[in-house]
């Protein structure tokens, strides 16, 4: 079957390094805890909840299953390095919104991950065609300490809100700070603009 390969929008911009940012070869991973366990896939559920028509919960084998695309996106991280055209292959968000339906008032997520990370957005970054549930990067599943069994991959915002191992997305009418926004960072973050911290 032939894949989809999708070049993110933000990789075509004239001002592609977004201001602040230098280029450095590989990503490096940051975590809030020091161990990652090896997550079980076979108990592994993800789930969708809140503010929607149809709350979702879906074994891993179910998200390998749906129609999947690959990425190729830069990454920037707040502490000022970027990464070019990180490839990941996953879902896009959009597919899973559209069968969650989401209520009128949703406007925000929290997204929540197995080892207690949480971060928030606007709901309609979840709308666009190159963010993704990613379970693969460069053509192998994703490594454990890049966010296995499934990250969240958000090309237009920071690389904080591409949350690793993420098990939830709740939809909310009101932002609420996730982890590193209740310690001072934006509760957007948009590299172009510089949306940092407060
Ligand atoms: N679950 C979870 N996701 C996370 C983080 C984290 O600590 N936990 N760190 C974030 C930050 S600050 C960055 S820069 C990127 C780093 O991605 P990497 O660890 O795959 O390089 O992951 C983001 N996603
Ligand atoms: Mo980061």
């Amino acid at each position: 079957m032939e894949k989809k390969t999708l070049v993110s929008s933000t990789n075509l911009r004239e001002d592609r390094l977004p201001p602040g940012q230098r280029w450095i070869s590989a990503p490096i991973v940051y975590d809030i805890v020091d161990e990652i366990p090896q997550w079980d896939t076979e108990k592994y559920r993800f789930m969708v909840f809140g503010l929607v028509e149809n709350p979702l919960e879906f074994s891993y084998e179910e998200i390998l299953k749906m129609p999947s695309v690959e990425l190729v996106a830069d990454f920037h991280c707040v502490t000022r390095w970027s990464v070019k055209e990180i490839r990941w292959e996953g879902v896009q968000t959009s597919y899973i919104l559209n069968l969650a339906k989401p209520k009128p008032q949703a406007k925000y997520v929290m997204v929540h991950c197995l080892e207690g990370y949480t971060t928030n957005l606007p709901l309609e970054y979840l709308y666009e065609e190159d963010s993704i549930l990613a379970y693969k990067m460069y053509g192998k599943p994703i490594p454990l300490r890049h966010g296995y069994p499934l990250r969240l991959v958000v090309p237009k915002l920071y690389a904080w809100k591409s949350a690793k191992y993420v098990w939830g997305i709740e939809l909310m009418e009101e932002d609420m700070p996730g982890f590193w926004e209740q310690r001072g960072y934006n509760m957007r973050g948009d590299p172009w603009k510089e949306e940092r911290y407060w």
